[in-house]
């Protein structure tokens, strides 16, 4: 066991202290759950509550019942929330949701914000 990167000793920082025996190892001190954020939806006075239902529909999978309850929640209270992703993954939804909003000459705008 002179490879490093296969070393079970507890010097790899693993904190297990299975020192070089080959056994699977109990702790993964290496995984870390990732940062949560949220996909909000702000209201505006001219985007059609029916874009908005498939918006939530096409990008968020919810369901058209789902979607008008997210949908009134957010022309009522000013802001929803409509999914909480990775980072990488609510940006790309937001985007797809104003590039789709702007096709259709919508103002409809999604921000993105960390969860907790
Ligand atoms: N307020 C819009 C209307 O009355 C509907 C709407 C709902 C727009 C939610 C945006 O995020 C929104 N047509």
């Amino acid at each position: 066991m002179s490879d490093k990167k296969h070393s079970n000793n507890p010097s790899d920082g693993d904190g297990n202290g299975d020192s070089d025996t080959g056994v699977a190892l109990k702790t993964r001190p290496k995984t870390k759950k990732p940062s949560m954020y949220k996909v909000l939806m702000l209201n505006d006075d001219y985007t059609p509550m029916e874009f908005v239902i498939h918006a939530l529909e096409r990008f968020f999978g919810k369901t058209h019942d789902e979607a008008m309850t997210i949908m009134l929640h957010v022309h009522q209270k000013g802001v929803g929330v409509c999914g909480v992703y990775t980072y990488e993954v609510a940006e790309m939804k937001a985007t797809q949701v104003m590039d789709m909003a702007t096709q259709h000459q919508h103002p409809l705008q999604c921000t993105v914000e960390k969860d907790g």
